[in-house]
Order: C-alpha cells, then structure tokens, then sequence
C-alpha cells in the first residue's frame, strides 16, 4: 500500500487513528506526525487533524489528553469506561498526557501553508490553545519551577516500555485489579509488546488517578511513578522554541514562553551525564538518574540545547551503534543487556524518533549521520512496508500494519 492510502484508509473524518484495529482513536503525538504527512496531500486536511485534537481533546484547564475516544470500540483496552471520564466532556477522554510536538508541527504548517490567509486563521485559532497545554504542562508538572516536568506514567514518555522505567515502574505496588483482557495481544505477536508485569503496573497508575479524581495537585503528590524523562522534555523543550516563534510571527507576547525556555535549555543540560557522555532521565521518587541508555538521550539534540561538544559525543554513540545494528536508530543501545531487537520499546527502530533525531543532527552540521537515519527509515519502510516498529537487527517489520506515522513521515521527508 502507498503511503498516502495508509492515511486515506486511517482516516476518520477529521481524525486520523494510528493504525486500524489495534488503535482506533485519535492520540496525541501520532496525531501531530500524521499531520504533517496529510500535508502533502491535502494542507486543509493537515489543519483538521490539529483542530479535532483541540477542539475535541482539550481540557478545560489546557490538558491535551493522549486519547481521545471518538468512537466506540472493543477493539483496544483500556477503553474510555476504564478510564472514567466520560462525564467530563464527550468524547471521553484519557488522563494522562503524551509528548507535546504538536507547537513544532503548528508552526511548520503556519510557515508553509500556500494559503496564507487560512494560516492566519488557524493559527491565531489555535496559538492560545498551545499555549494552556504548556501553561498546564508547568503548572501541573512542575509546581516547584525547576525548568523541566515530570511524566507520572510510562504511557506520558510515548516510549512505554522503555527499559528506562523498569527501576521506577517496578516500584509500583501492583492494586487489587479487576480482572482485564488486553485486546494489543490480539493483534500484534505478543513478543513483540510489553509483558503482563507491565500492564498491571500500567493499569495500578491508571486506578490511583481516577481515585485522584484526575487532580493535578493529588497526582503530582502521590504518584508513586515521576520520572523527568529527557525525551519529553527535549520535545517539549523544541516545542516552547516553536511556540516562541510563532508568538513572535503573530505579534503576541513571547515574554512567558521565553522564560521557558531559558529554565528548560538549563534543566536539560543538567541531565547530561558526563562519565557515560549522554543524556539520562531522572527518577524523582529515588532521587538518582536513570542509567540506561535509550534512543530518548538524542533527542536534545532536537531541541538545540547541546553545545557543540556534546553533540560530537553524540554523533560518535550514534555511530558505535550503527556498527552493532544494521539499522539506525535502535530504542535502545544495541550492547546494552536491556536491548530486545522485536520488543516495541526495548530495541526496535521507530520511525517518528529518527526523523526527530535527523532533525537534530542536521542542524549541529552532522549532515551524513542525518542522511543515514533518513535513509534507513526509508528503507526499512520499503522494504517492509508501514510497518510500527522494525528490527535494527534484520530490518524485519513489527508491531501494528499500515502505521499512520510511518507513512506520514515518509510522505513529509520525501517532500
Ligand atoms: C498507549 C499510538 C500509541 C503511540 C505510543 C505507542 C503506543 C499505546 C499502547 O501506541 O502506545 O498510548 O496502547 O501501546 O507506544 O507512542 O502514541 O500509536
């Protein structure tokens, strides 16, 4: 299938689900990767993605849910009653969030979108609403303002089952759950997703925050999972850079957005860790870094906080583990004893962090390195076709069939 069918096919309307079957609804960060891809199709098609997940998504307070359930459907769990927030706002909703790119791709389609009069609008349209999502972001994440926000479950990181959790998430008392069937198992090879220890740790977090009420304050407090992850908050880090542009295109006031910034570049530095010369993310229940080296640790990079030096190390740990994987770049350090080169991600290459990641590279000047995860993204999607994930190892494809964001991005880079 073409990539622009696998869109076609994922689409809903205004929405574009993941991948039909194993995830039928609208998430957040697929829906701003799969935004840019529509918008080599059809730029007002691009914007609808944007505008349902706000108009739809968002949260009276600014919260951008990392689902929303617009249709009913058996066919993922947990679905909205498990969550328990359907009295809130139709559609339901999720309570946890996911990695906020969506101001980089606003401003991306704000730039190039032929119709300037409509990129007027829409932005304008949706420039306050990104805004609240970051506002919430710090106030909800960041009470004590050190510059960086805290993920209070693995689903947040949009990498969950990174072996960067395990420590945390094995911290977890696992509750009295009511019994549960995983429906992910049904469609994908269960070897190549999280084991049940993680589910159950998953659905624990899940139960304590409907008891919370969903409060911001009480989860903050009592999530027993608060981890600084660096990948969120290098993401987040590119996004207040966007934000802060677009700001400044739209005639607003960038003076808040820079004061992010400004704490953010330090806290992500401060995550450099210089015996292992890489970036790790924190734990702050126990108060120590997490010690595993993750693909998550390039992506600094795309937020331009690296000095020159340490992207130098960077691109040499890029390039020690290109010589161990065929493909480039692994989830997860292909010597360490963590690496799974089929488990989701344990291992496998993901298409939307290698374009993030290129990005980055790119523009520290490490233009070949830029070029070979572009083309191994490429060819592993030629090869394999739209695949979730693929095994740096073989190049074999895993996970979910006809992935929206796969084929996004191979539209979007090949432009
Ligand atoms: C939970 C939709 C999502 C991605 C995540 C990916 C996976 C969900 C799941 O699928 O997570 O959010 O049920 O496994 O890890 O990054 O957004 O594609």
């Amino acid at each position: 299938m073409k990539a622009v069918e696998v869109l076609q096919r994922n689409s809903r309307g205004a929405f574009t689900v993941p991948a039909h079957g194993l995830y039928p609804y609208q998430w957040l960060w697929d829906s701003a990767f799969i935004a840019l891809g529509w918008t080599q199709v059809d730029w007002e098609r691009a914007w609808q993605e944007l505008l349902c997940l706000f108009d739809y998504g968002q949260g009276p307070d600014g919260m951008l849910p990392h689902i929303v359930f617009h249709e009913q459907s058996r066919d993922y769990f947990p679905g909205p009653d498990v969550w328990g927030r359907e009295a809130r706002a139709q559609p339901a909703t999720s309570g946890i969030t996911q990695p906020p790119v969506v101001a980089t791709v606003v401003r991306y389609l704000y730039e190039k979108d032929p119709d300037r009069a409509r990129a007027r609008e829409r932005a304008r349209y949706l420039f306050p609403k990104l805004l609240a999502f970051h506002r919430w972001l710090y106030h909800a994440r960041d009470p004590y303002r050190t510059g960086l926000v805290v993920i209070v479950h693995p689903w947040e990181s949009g990498m969950d089952n990174s072996p960067a959790w395990d420590k945390p998430l094995s911290r977890v008392p696992v509750e009295n759950l009511p019994p549960y069937e995983r429906r992910d198992v049904k469609h994908v090879n269960p070897e190549e997703r999280p084991r049940k220890e993680d589910y159950d740790r998953y659905l624990s977090l899940l139960y304590l925050f409907r008891r919370l009420e969903y409060d911001p304050r009480e989860i903050y407090r009592q999530s027993p999972f608060k981890v600084v992850d660096v990948g969120f908050n290098a993401i987040l880090q590119r996004a207040n850079r966007d934000l802060y542009a677009l700001a400044v295109l739209l005639q607003e006031d960038p003076y808040e957005i820079e004061e992010w910034i400004v704490r953010g570049e330090v806290g992500l530095e401060a995550l450099w860790d210089r015996e292992a010369g890489f970036y790790f993310s924190w734990d702050l229940v126990a108060g120590e870094p997490i010690a595993v080296k993750t693909s998550a640790g390039f992506l600094p990079l795309f937020a331009g906080t690296p000095h020159q030096g340490r992207a130098s190390l960077l691109a040499q740990e890029a390039e020690r583990w290109g010589e161990k994987a065929r493909y480039l770049l692994p989830s997860v350090d292909p010597t360490s004893p963590f690496f799974e080169p089929r488990r989701y991600w344990r291992g496998p290459v993901w298409i939307n962090v290698n374009w993030m990641v290129a990005e980055g590279f790119r523009d520290y000047g490490f233009a070949a390195l830029a070029e070979r995860l572009k083309a191994d993204a490429l060819a592993l999607m030629e090869r394999e076709g739209f695949r979730e994930y693929y095994d740096p190892l073989t190049g074999q494809g895993r996970g979910g069939e006809g992935f929206s964001w796969s084929a996004a991005l191979a539209l979007f880079w090949t432009r």
